[in-house]
């Protein structure tokens, strides 16, 4: 239907929808400030890096949070100001100035994002473990997590694919002619590592995808068929915590978890010499 000139729309309408905005807005922020969002009731990080991983977090909050505030009033005061009055309507097409200057500060949000964050992400996965760390083999496979420790003599046992046999106590495929791979520690559901140690784990999947993660570490990462990804951390607040397959890789998902230990050194060393005596005949 067609408005007769000089009549104004409902400035009800226009006077609702600009509150209603800002209120929204505003309980928003306030679930986010006053609740657990703001810390999301992660479980306190047990890594340097982890710490990083954290501020990076609230980081990222609190930027794309001003950026929702202000985009979302500034939406409620352009209803308010631009309602039906009836005046005359104007309109333009595209403004070159506007679109360079949000698609710059978008690119220079998101980048500086992620300049910020690089060290956390690389301190675990790019830069090299330190010497000394120790390694541990860690294989996903539907649906079990497998640990592997090199044993005394600190050299892996060559993995032969057709020698995997779960039925007959080599679920990884250690060939039997390496010596190399005759004290190697095999366990499944349970990983040890000292506390204040440097470890690197070595994650491999011997079917489909998985996901080594352990939410104290703050680590996160694909085991991928066919790749060996390094990572390493060093955990310092000793305690048992969950190691949880994260990416969905079949029907038995759910029950694809194992148990992370960080234990002191000496009982680190008890543990691993149980493992020693079992290897035994
Ligand atoms: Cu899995």
């Amino acid at each position: 239907m067609q408005k007769k000139s000089g009549e104004a729309g409902s400035t009800a309408v226009a006077c609702i929808l600009a509150l209603f905005l800002t209120v929204l807005t505003a309980v928003t922020v306030y679930l986010f400030v006053s609740t657990a969002s703001w810390n999301p009731g992660f479980p306190p990080a047990i890594t340097a890096f982890g710490a990083l991983i954290d501020a990076q977090y609230q980081r990222t909050l609190l930027i794309t949070g001003i950026v929702f505030v202000l985009a979302q009033l500034g939406l409620a005061w352009a209803v308010w100001r631009f309602r039906d009055q009836g005046q005359k309507v104007s309109y333009f097409e595209g403004h070159t100035g506007m679109e360079m200057v949000w698609t710059l500060a978008t690119l220079v949000m998101f980048v500086g994002l992620g300049i910020y964050g690089e060290r956390a992400w690389a301190e675990a996965r790019f830069d090299a473990a330190p010497a000394g760390a120790l390694q541990v083999e860690v294989t996903g496979m539907q649906f079990a997590w497998n640990f592997r420790y090199a044993g005394v003599d600190g050299q892996w046992g060559r993995i032969v694919p057709e020698r995997i046999s779960a039925s007959t106590g080599n679920p990884l495929g250690v060939d039997p002619a390496d010596p190399n791979g005759r004290d190697d520690i095999q366990v499944s559901g349970e990983m040890y590592v000292p506390v204040n140690r440097d470890v690197e784990v070595l994650i491999r999947s011997q079917d489909v995808t998985h996901n080594f993660y352990v939410r104290e570490l703050r680590l996160k990462q694909d085991a991928v068929p066919g790749l060996i990804v390094h990572l390493h951390f060093n955990a310092t607040v000793p305690g048992t915590y969950e190691l949880a397959c994260a990416e969905l890789c079949g029907l038995g998902h759910q029950r694809m978890r194992a148990f992370f230990h960080v234990v002191p050194q000496e009982e680190y060393d008890r543990w691993m010499q149980e493992q020693v005596a079992l290897l035994q005949p």
